[in-house]
């Protein structure tokens, strides 16, 4: 089954979403197979953010995403980089789509309340920078049945 690197930011936790972001993971039927508190430091985000070193909110967003604890979690599901990075909603906040995350919770280009892997080759990459293997959960969940059709379940991807 595809992962996918999620991460709660700073915002998010000061703003009491926490509950909401996970909910509508919940919801939408996506496993959880890690989640960790913790205050990210500041040279694992100089590399997860590497392509934005040269820009002029790159100290900010360092400055923002180290300020106190996020939440990294993997999520599970068949697409879900794209299942994802769908139900965050673009970038900028003011212009997400009514409906995702950032369309209904955020007004900001930073304080955009939650990070999603662009790809499934970044998702991997992510995966391995906020976890360790033996973080990592295997297990059935209950409503797995429920969640994708018979044959769907036995579809690699
Ligand atoms: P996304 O998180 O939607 O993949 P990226 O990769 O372009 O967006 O940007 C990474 C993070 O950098 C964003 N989540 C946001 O916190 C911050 N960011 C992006 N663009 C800006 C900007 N113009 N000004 C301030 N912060 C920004």
């Amino acid at each position: 089954m595809e992962r996918t690197l999620v991460i709660i930011k700073p915002d998010a936790i000061n703003r009491c979403l926490v509950g909401e972001i996970l909910r509508r993971f919940e919801k939408k039927g996506l496993k959880i197979a890690a989640m960790k508190m913790v205050t990210l430091q500041p040279y694992v985000l100089k590399e997860h953010y590497a392509e934005h070193k040269d820009k002029v909110f790159f100290k900010g967003l360092i400055n923002y995403m180290t300020s106190i604890p996020s939440i990294p979690i993997i999520l599970e599901g068949k697409d879900i980089v794209n299942v994802v990075r769908t139900m965050i909603g673009s970038t900028q906040g003011r212009e997400a789509e009514p409906g995702t995350i950032r369309g209904d919770y955020s007004v900001s280009n930073q304080n955009n309340l939650v990070h999603a892997a662009e790809s499934k080759e970044k998702a991997e990459e992510e995966i391995k920078r906020f976890f360790k293997e033996d973080e990592i959960y295997t297990y059935q969940k209950m409503n797995f049945d429920w969640i994708y059709s018979k044959d769907e379940k036995y579809l690699k991807k």
